[in-house]
């Protein structure tokens, strides 16, 4: 490594290598310079390096599905393939033993955990919600209830007139786990204006996460990239989550999330390609320096390329998700009907020469195979 570092001729970016290859924190000019000058081999050695030191050969994985509760929503994102308004053909609002009945299906299967998210309903109150995760929990009380993302909390909160630490306290009695990462989208205000105009800010969204934190929930951050955005914005993006780690450690997991144009009114900006998501992969590993995890959402990226994103950075594919997500497939993602058996993902995981671990929502290893 050291030896390769000798060829870069640029003596900003050796600098900035070596200080990755030394465990030194990068400052955001030098993620920039990442982005901008930093070679994918670079990249894939420094991330690697990084991934190693924390999660050494290990590649995680969970045994989960989805429920999403509705796609009515009072937002109107551009990049968003999946709201409707009430009424409208293709809207759909499960009540809350329609989602039961979902828990049920999984009732002699091995899942450790539901990922619960969608729309913003403008009906849907904090009673409804605590009630749902209230009778998940008592169904299947081993069950971990990823719930929520700041979007939807932001609204139940304001609705019911509570503070976050009181709606927060409220879902945890009934059985809330964690959160997702979801509708961090893009922090600069700029460009959150343009792209998800009214929807929770980004100041609201980082408190929402770290009273969670403080209250003993962990949550993971999304980052949505690949449309308007430049790399300055990701970078002030992912410092905005680093500066909040540093004071919480509440994050397990970043998860960036690559723009998808079908069916949403920002597709004039075309998708990046692949070379970007590695790209983007690898600079996130090297610069959030204290977030445990990096997922590749593979839904969204295709089962090849999560594979090679195992090379960039990504520690964490997420989990076998059995065909219960549509947020993705309405937007064009790589798998229409995304389902992964155990045999696939830890197969794809040993192929790329990692040693495949089942996860809790935590982090726990349940199991290595
Ligand atoms: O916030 C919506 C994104 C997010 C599109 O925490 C799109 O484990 C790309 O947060 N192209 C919601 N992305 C999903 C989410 C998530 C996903 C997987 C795991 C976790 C976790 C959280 O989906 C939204 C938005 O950024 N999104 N539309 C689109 N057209």
């Amino acid at each position: 490594m050291k030896e390769f570092l000798t060829h870069i001729k640029d003596e900003f970016l050796r600098r900035t290598a070596e200080k990755v290859c030394e465990g030194e924190r990068l400052s955001p000019a030098e993620g920039l310079l990442l982005y901008e000058k930093a070679s994918l081999s670079l990249l894939a050695m420094l991330s690697d390096t990084v991934r190693r030191r924390l999660n050494g050969d290990i590649v995680f994985f969970n045994c989960n599905f989805h429920i999403e509760p509705t796609n009515i929503c009072i937002n109107n994102c551009l990049f968003c393939s999946y709201r409707r308004k009430a009424g409208e053909p293709g809207s759909w609002e499960y009540s809350i033993d329609e989602m039961l009945e979902t828990v049920k299906k999984f009732d002699s299967k091995h899942v450790t955990e539901v990922h619960i998210t969608g729309g913003v309903h403008p009906s849907r109150d904090i009673i409804f919600y605590c009630e749902l995760i209230k009778r998940i929990h008592n169904h299947r009380p081993g069950l971990s209830i990823k719930a929520f993302s700041a979007i939807e909390l932001d609204y139940m909160f304001s609705k019911s007139g509570l503070s976050i630490e009181e709606g927060l306290k409220m879902l945890k009695e009934c059985g809330l786990s964690s959160i997702p990462g979801g509708g961090a989208e893009i922090f600069d205000e700029n460009i959150r204006n343009k792209i998800c105009p009214g929807k929770t800010s980004s100041e609201r969204w980082l408190a929402i996460h770290e009273t969670a934190h403080r209250l003993g929930i962990p949550s993971n951050a999304t980052m949505l990239y690949g449309h308007i955005e430049n790399y300055n914005h990701r970078i002030d993006h992912m410092e905005r989550l680093r500066n909040l780690q540093d004071r919480t450690g509440g994050f397990n997991a970043f998860i960036p999330l690559k723009y998808k144009k079908h069916n949403n009114p920002l597709s004039y900006t075309g998708e990046v390609n692949i070379l970007e998501d590695l790209r983007n992969y690898a600079v996130a590993r090297i610069f959030l320096d204290n977030f445990p995890h990096l997922k590749a959402y593979w839904p969204m990226l295709g089962k090849e390329n999560a594979r090679l994103s195992l090379s960039f950075g990504a520690d964490d594919l997420d989990g076998t998700i059995e065909d219960t997500t549509k947020i993705y497939s309405m937007a064009g993602a790589a798998e229409t009907n995304p389902s992964m058996s155990i045999e696939e993902i830890t197969g794809l995981i040993r192929q790329s020469g990692y040693i495949p671990a089942e996860r809790d929502t935590f982090y726990n290893i349940i199991r290595e195979l």
